[in-house]
């Protein structure tokens, strides 16, 4: 499948083979697999505005019953600065209404894998409530960017939020997120900006130089009940491990501060020194350091997969940090 990048249509850095690259080096380890449990509508919808859930669900067979004949349905213009900020009626412009960025597209299987990416995510929260220490989703799509009723930067549903929310809605007082992903979880954060019972924080590349260019600047630190409840920790772009984990010692502090009950690790590995769309310099011994240092907080963990592209160390990388959480 392909992307637009910057102007030009490329391969897309996204794809199902990234799942099956995690799978096969886990498949290799001591590790059990389990299939995920049928998605919870409700909690889904709990999570995401409801008519955006009922847009992706139909979005593919309206693209092609409106005659339009491109092989990716994506959006071509967004409410930005001065428009109104309205659901139109027609496909073409909910596309738009619905999305953020133009690196993602909805196209026939785009549904039935997000739904399936989501219900991972549920899925590793349930197992943990039910008896686990660690619990890893392998999710794919990735999750953090999408908002309650935006896709982009390859997300559709939240999966760590989908995660986080499960944990809450069966018992869990105060959840912590913490995304290490390169990129920062800009929809993560806006889904729970304004709660205090899911506390975020997000050790990514600045804004300022970098996707999603928006929103993850340090000073959005929550809003309404959620004040203090956010914690973002921007880095230069080609920023060193050393740099990072100062960062990550920041992101504990804060979490350790907040007293939960349990932690969502939002891992995208593309924070690795060789990943084609990051700059930074983390090394596959640094994700073990990093589960490491999380395992530290002592809480019951739930593991989603979000980004990492550079394909002949994402399994690697992944199982680096698996490997070093307690009986992960
Ligand atoms: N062709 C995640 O890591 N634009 N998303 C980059 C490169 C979007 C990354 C374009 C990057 C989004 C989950
Ligand atoms: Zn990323």
């Amino acid at each position: 499948m392909f992307e637009l990048h910057n102007g030009e249509m490329v391969e897309s850095s996204e794809s199902p083979e990234r799942a099956d690259l995690i799978a096969d080096v886990l498949r290799a380890g001591d590790n059990e697999f389990i299939e995920p449990t049928r998605l919870d509508m409700d909690l889904l919808k709990r999570v995401h505005d409801p008519a955006y859930v009922d847009f992706l669900s139909t979005a593919w067979d309206r693209w092609i019953d409106a005659g339009e004949s491109a092989p990716v349905a994506m959006g071509f213009v967004w409410p930005s600065r001065g428009f109104r900020p309205q659901c139109p009626s027609t496909i073409v412009g909910q596309l738009g209404y619905y999305s953020f960025s133009a690196d993602t597209s909805v196209v026939p299987g785009t549904f039935a894998a997000i739904s399936s990416s989501a219900a991972i995510a549920m899925t590793a929260a349930d197992r943990l409530l039910d008896g686990g220490a660690t619990t890893f989703g392998l999710c794919r799509p990735p999750g953090h960017h999408a908002t309650a009723d935006q896709f982009g930067g390859y997300c559709f549903f939240n999966n760590a939020a989908i995660a986080a929310q499960r944990l809450r809605d069966r018992g869990m007082g105060r959840v912590g997120i913490i995304d290490v992903d390169y990129h920062h979880g800009n929809g993560t954060q806006a889904i729970f900006y304004e709660r205090s019972d899911v506390v975020f924080t997000s050790i990514h590349a600045t804004p300022d130089e970098e996707f999603p260019w928006f929103a993850g600047f340090d000073d959005e630190t929550g809003s309404g009940d959620g004040v203090g409840a956010n914690l973002n920790l921007p880095l230069p772009k080609g920023s060193d491990s050393g740099s990072w984990f100062v960062a990550l010692a920041s992101a504990l502090m804060f979490l350790a501060d907040a007293e939960l009950d349990a932690l969502v690790v939002s891992l995208g590995v593309d924070a690795f020194e060789d990943d084609p769309l990051g700059t930074f310099g983390l090394s596959t011994a640094d994700f073990a350091r990093m589960a490491n240092e999380i395992s530290l907080l002592g809480l019951p963990t739930v593991i989603v997969q979000e980004g990492g592209y550079a394909t002949e160390a994402i399994g690697t990388n992944v199982q680096a940090f698996l490997n070093a959480c307690p009986q992960g």
